[in-house]
């Protein structure tokens, strides 16, 4: 047992939903006890359930609960927790939330606020990645200051280029050109976007990559100045910059790719000193050249495909590295046993354009099996609220080589029954019968062009 963990006594989790159960096991494992909180939306939860205490902290609307930092901290002031784990979303990337929690003495598991910011801000992590030697996409030097400024840098890299505003990220505020005339025209927009949508008109430049795939490198760090990483995920399969379906390991990754690109998510962990679990997202192209993109400072959604595959445990890792624990997993390459899938499953109708589908769960059965994981806060009888995102279920499933993971991911979500919601279970189960899913020859425009076929079905 680890000593220092034991010392302390009570986490509160700020978030709800699958995650806020995930957070629960962990703590029961390392013998803490657990604090939920939970809007009046969520008062039949499961993680309000299950947590040792819980309190209600407003109504459903999440910029007056879970999103509302006063009253998250009364309630770590009420009940005495001593630690928060923000999950995903909310407050987790945060960083004036992790400095309050810092000066308020309570342990934020995760990164501290410099550490937040220096990825918050595309341009700055761009550039300070630059410095350190980590490849990025051709494009500006920090941010690009007006359409003239835009024009040459356009004109030096070839286009067609992307416009991305610095404080966007995941998708949001960014926009491809295909010449000078498309640049002169969306040049100024796309500023006057930002600041209406982010409050900040920074924006920068890159080369626009086509036919890429989205892996992304998990890595760890604890207040010793270790880092080390934990392998990749693949995750183009998306739609609209929401994820469908992540793996590991990435299809067509060689290990002598993995150690690469793993060394240089570890530099760029250390060149911001890093604590907790982050993950380094890297565009690849058909040539098998990676670029980074972003970096996120949370535990992520897809986070249970890397435990699956590795054999740790994230979250537990997390919060003993939050209390100054060194990392306890092995030091050196990582070893990678078979492949993991992971489906999410929302509350979603694929034939309505993914319209939500909030509701009743009027049944609820789940698949079981070997190389079956499921993480979820559903249970027969629940209400699926629509104040908040859509996710039901996670089904991650393994077997020792791809082939096997798909099998049982195809059977697994064929007898998976919920009714009352629409849900994204028969659209994921056909692309697990896709040649090109199969193949394994999935790139970021793939559940674009599935959709095609699927439609016509
Ligand atoms: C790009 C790109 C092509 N070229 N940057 C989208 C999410 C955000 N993390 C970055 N994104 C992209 N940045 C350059 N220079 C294409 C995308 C992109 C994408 C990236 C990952 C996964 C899915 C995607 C879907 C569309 C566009």
């Amino acid at each position: 047992m680890i000593w220092g963990v034991l010392l302390f006594k009570k986490l509160l989790i700020a978030n709800r939903g699958e995650i806020a159960l995930r957070i629960i096991r962990a703590c029961k494992e390392l013998g803490i006890k657990t604090v939920a909180v939970y809007s009046e939306a969520d008062k039949d939860s499961l993680h309000a359930r299950f947590a040792d205490e819980s309190i209600c902290i407003g109504p459903n609307s999440p910029s007056e609960s879970y999103l509302d930092v006063a009253r998250i901290i009364a309630a770590v002031e009420i009940t005495g927790a001593e630690a928060i784990h923000p999950g995903y979303g909310f407050l987790a990337e945060n960083a004036d939330f992790s400095e309050i929690c810092e000066r308020s003495k309570i342990v934020f598991i995760g990164p501290n606020a410099d550490q937040i910011e220096a990825m918050g801000d595309k341009a700055t992590a761009r550039e300070t990645m630059q410095q350190i030697g980590v490849p990025t996409v051709p494009g500006s030097d920090g941010l690009v200051a007006d359409l003239k400024d835009a024009k040459s840098i356009a004109s030096e890299i070839g286009y067609p280029v992307m416009i991305k505003a610095s404080a966007g990220g995941g998708g949001k505020g960014m926009r491809v050109v295909q010449n000078e005339e498309e640049l002169s025209k969306s040049f100024d927009t796309t500023q006057a976007e930002a600041k209406s949508t982010f409050g900040n008109s920074d924006v920068y430049i890159e080369k626009y990559i086509s036919e890429i795939r989205h892996v992304e490198i998990q890595i760890f760090g604890d207040s010793h100045g270790k880092v080390l990483h934990l392998g990749e995920r693949d995750c183009s399969t998306q739609r609209r910059h929401q994820k469908l379906i992540e793996e590991s390991p990435a299809p067509g990754m060689t290990s002598e790719m993995r150690r690469q690109m793993g060394e240089t998510a570890i530099m760029a962990g250390q060149g911001i000193d890093y604590v907790g679990a982050g993950t380094v997202e890297f565009l690849v192209d058909p040539e098998g050249n990676y670029y980074f993109i972003e970096m996120n400072t949370r535990i992520q959604v897809e986070h249970p495909v890397t435990e699956v595959v590795t054999g740790l445990d994230l979250v537990k890792e997390q919060i003993r590295v939050a209390f100054g624990e060194a990392l306890s997993f092995p030091s050196g390459e990582p070893s990678i046993q078979g492949h993991a899938i992971e489906f999410r499953i929302n509350a979603e109708d694929p034939a309505q354009n993914f319209m939500p589908s909030p509701g009743c769960v009027e049944t609820f059965q789940p698949p079981g099996g070997p190389g079956i994981r499921l993480d979820t806060h559903l249970y027969t009888g629940y209400q699926v609220p629509p104040y908040y995102d859509s996710l039901l279920a996670k089904l991650i499933v393994s077997g020792s080589n791809r082939e096997e993971a798909i099998v049982r991911g195809r059977h697994a979500l064929d007898s998976f029954v919920i009714e009352g919601v629409k849900t994204s279970i028969p659209f994921l189960s056909d692309i697990t019968r896709d040649d090109d899913f199969m193949t394994g020859g999935v790139d970021t425009g793939f559940v674009e062009k599935f959709m095609q076929r699927w439609v016509k079905r």
